[in-house]
């Protein structure tokens, strides 16, 4: 009698056990770009794909046709109506996000932005790719050796409400006080709202209205490589330098053909990795994304959770990579 009821407690024990496991679901992280399309966007979502698979969670890939605000607004609403566990953003406004991110939050969701920044009342913790003043003084430096520290430079940015390039050209503006760049002159700054076609005619704009310009800075992965293009198309390689924030597989052609000689870049993959991993430990309770954190992000390694400078907190990824023609074949294939 007392072996059958051992039996029969192992065999209970054994059909809770695997029930228990087929209800383990593991949390729900959507992850939304400022557009879809884009590479580089691509790029962050598979990392985020990776670290949740070894999370046991899942991922929902989202991002507007074009980069508006109005159109993530729509999307996060329907997360929240969905109720995922965690949104991981890159921002295409500062502020505007924040009343629909807030609501999120309230709903339980944990906002992590990534990439580009949301105003931190509106996120739990961002996830910076890397030192937003090292990525500014970089293409100023870049530019000006090609230039040879002379001439007009111009800049054409992404949106013109993104946080990360907003970010990134104040930080350049400050890097050219320095006297040293005093025969430089930063002439204008446009959008091309990181859309090919609208970043090539931008391009293509600059040089009929600036006759004299040496260099342009593209801060985009989208802006730089339609950049190449008009510079190229317009017989320009040698005449216009080119840098700024670009996919070493957008890039390759155009390094190797001289049209820009180095640009930047962090590893995007590795970048949406971090940014689902803070998602999935937030979800966990591992962490709460608080200053001071320390914790260990798969296969990244050990982080701490620093304050940022918007007043919020942020993990950052680490340090931005230089990409020429010594070491653009090594890269042209990965991202
Ligand atoms: C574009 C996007 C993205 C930015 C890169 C460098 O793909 O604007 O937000 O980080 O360029």
């Amino acid at each position: 009698m007392k072996k059958i009821l051992i039996l029969f407690l192992i065999i209970s024990l054994g059909i809770f056990l695997i029930s228990a496991n087929a209800f383990s679901e593991g949390h729900t992280v959507a992850m939304v770009v400022k557009n879809l399309g884009n590479p580089f966007m691509d790029a962050c979502g598979k990392g985020a794909q990776e670290a949740l698979n070894e999370l046991g969670d899942t991922l929902i890939f989202q991002g507007p046709a074009t980069p508006t605000v109005e159109g993530q607004i729509e999307i996060i609403e329907n997360l929240i109506a969905q109720k995922v566990d965690a949104i991981c953003v890159t921002a295409n406004d500062f502020d505007a996000l924040v009343p629909v991110l807030k609501k999120a939050m309230d709903n339980g969701i944990k906002v992590v932005s990534f990439d580009s920044a949301v105003n931190a009342g509106g996120r739990i913790v961002h996830v910076n790719q890397a030192d937003s003043e090292q990525i500014g003084k970089l293409q100023v430096q870049a530019i000006a050796e090609m230039i040879n520290y002379e001439g007009e430079i111009a800049i054409l940015s992404a949106g013109a409400t993104m946080t990360n390039q907003n970010t990134w050209i104040e930080f350049m503006k400050k890097e050219l006080e320095d006297p040293k760049y005093d025969k430089m002159e930063l002439v204008t700054i446009v959008y091309g709202d990181d859309l090919r076609d609208k970043s090539y005619n931008e391009a293509m704009g600059l040089f009929k209205s600036y006759p004299n310009l040496k260099g342009i800075i593209s801060p985009t992965t989208v802006g730089i490589s339609a950049t190449a293009k008009a510079i190229y198309d317009a017989g320009l390689v040698g005449k216009i330098q080119l840098t700024g924030l670009g996919l070493p597989s957008e890039m390759a052609e155009w390094i190797h053909n001289d049209t820009c000689t180095a640009m930047f870049l962090w590893n995007p993959i590795d970048l949406g990795y971090l940014a689902a991993y803070v998602a999935g430990l937030l979800c966990n309770g591992d962490i709460t994304g608080s200053e001071g954190e320390k914790f260990t992000g798969g296969k990244m390694g050990e982080y701490t959770i620093v304050k940022a400078a918007d007043g919020g907190t942020e993990v950052l990824l680490g340090p931005p990579f230089r990409f020429d023609k010594s070491n653009i074949d090594d890269w042209k294939d990965v991202y």
